[in-house]
Parts: C-alpha cells; structure tokens; sequence
C-alpha cells in the first residue's frame, strides 16, 4: 500500500500541525508541497469541500483539516506511546484546539498577512515557494500580484483589520497565559495533546523555535517583528518554545 500523502503549503501553520502530528506519532508518510491556485485543483481531484490544506490520502480516504487529520493518525497509529486525544479528558482537550483553530489560528494569520502582504509581498514569496516542484515554483513567480490579490480580498487584509486581528491574538494569548500560570505543562490533562499540537504549531510565528520545518528563515515585518520582541516573554511563548524543543 503506498504512503499516506499531506498535501501542505510550506507556509501554514495549520499545515505544521498536521505534520507535527503526523511525524509526533511516527505515521511515514508523503509530504506533497503545493502552490497557492494549483492547490484547488488538487483540492477538487480529492473531492473535498472547499479548498484549505492540509488535506491527508491514506489509503483511498481523504481527511481534510488539521483536526480531522490528528484525529485519523491518533486511530491509525501503530505507536501505541501516546494518543493525542486522550481519552480520560478527549472532549475538553478538542474543545481546547477547537479554540485555538478558529480564534487564534485565524487571527495571528490574519494580522501577519495584513502587515506581510499588503506592505511587505516580497518578504512573503520565498516561503511560499519554498521546496515546491520547479513548474510551481515558477508558476507562483508568475502569478504573483493576482496571489497577493486573492489572498488579500479572500481573507479581508488590510492595516484595520490586522490591527482587529492583533488585538484578538493578545486577548487569546493572554487566556493562554492565565491556564498555564499554575504551572501545568500541558493545557489540558497529564500529557501532550491534540490541544498542545494545537496551540504551539499555530503560535510557532511568535516563538520561532530552531526545529520549526519552514519558520527559521521567516522575514517578519517590522511591526509584526515589534510585536514578537515584546510577546516573546509570555508564558506562552516561552511555553510554545519548550513544546518544541521536547515534542518536535
Ligand atoms: N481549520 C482548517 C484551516 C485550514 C486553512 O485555513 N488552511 C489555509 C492555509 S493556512 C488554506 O489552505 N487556505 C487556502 C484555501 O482555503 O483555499 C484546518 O485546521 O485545517
């Protein structure tokens, strides 16, 4: 049977979840860069609804989303060493990433976008094509300014909206601060989780810890690389930091 294949942008931290899962269970699997618009028709191919990546084929099933892919790997994983939804607290460590996806995810994207790309497009274009096939790579060259476009009418970017966005990252970030200010090492339960996956993949950008796959060479603009100066004391961030160095 072949290996099951991750279709990813280098670029997504929903995309390192999935593939922290992925590698944190030892599943072998395929990783398959893709470019921005080549993706939907792959999306398409797969009969998936909508677009986004990640988006796993593991034989002849095709799981779409981060969450759906931990939990595929948590059921189809031979290492038995530990799950990542732990059934004594499963529904309050999935409430958890359920959170961190939609709120934090989303918004820590939404205010690196709305610095990067509408200001800075070229800081953004190396990662994009990071370790993409020739074609694509070229393909993203050429199709630029109508990418940049795309992405900034399709996730409403621009200086009010990131500073909207930003102002959702300090509040969650601060929630994050608050749980783990007793201590705990993990957010919820006695060990890693689909939770943990969760919030130190998403958070990767502010703590960018050496072993991340793509963040190390991560050009931030400056008011973003301000932010991460001042949010890089956090307990959070020190914690994303930790989580890496011990799980990545
Ligand atoms: N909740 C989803 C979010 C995935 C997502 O938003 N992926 C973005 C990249 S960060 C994407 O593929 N966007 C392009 C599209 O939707 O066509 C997950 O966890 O997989």
């Amino acid at each position: 049977m072949p290996k099951p294949a991750l279709y990813v942008f280098a670029i997504s931290h929903y995309c390192e979840k999935a593939r922290w899962a992925l590698d944190y269970m030892d599943i072998d699997y395929q990783i398959n860069y893709l470019a921005p618009g080549h993706h939907r028709k792959i999306a398409r191919k797969l009969g998936v609804k909508g677009s986004s990546l990640p988006i796993l084929v593991a034989g002849g099933q095709v799981v779409h989303g981060s969450a759906e892919i931990i939990s595929w790997a948590d059921t189809a994983a031979a290492n038995e060493k530990a799950h990542l939804i732990p059934e004594s607290s499963a529904e309050k460590c999935l409430a958890l990433e359920k959170r961190i996806d939609d709120i934090l995810g989303v918004h820590i994207r939404r205010y690196y976008y709305s610095e990067a790309l509408v200001e800075h497009p070229k800081s953004v274009r190396p990662i994009f094509t990071k370790d993409l096939p020739f074609l694509q790579k070229l393909s993203v060259g050429l199709a630029w300014r109508v990418i940049c476009e795309a992405m900034i009418k399709g996730m409403d970017l621009g200086y009010e909206q990131g500073q909207e966005s930003r102002r959702i990252v300090e509040e969650e970030l601060d929630w994050l601060d608050g749980l783990l200010s007793d201590g705990r090492k993990f957010l919820c339960g006695n060990q890693f989780s689909c939770a943990d996956i969760a919030a130190a993949s998403l958070l990767a950008a502010l703590a960018t810890p050496e072993n991340h796959p793509t963040y190390a060479n991560l050009q931030l603009p400056p008011r973003v690389a301000e932010d991460m100066v001042n949010w890089g004391n956090r307990r959070s961030v020190n914690w994303v930091r930790e989580c890496y160095s011990q799980y990545r």
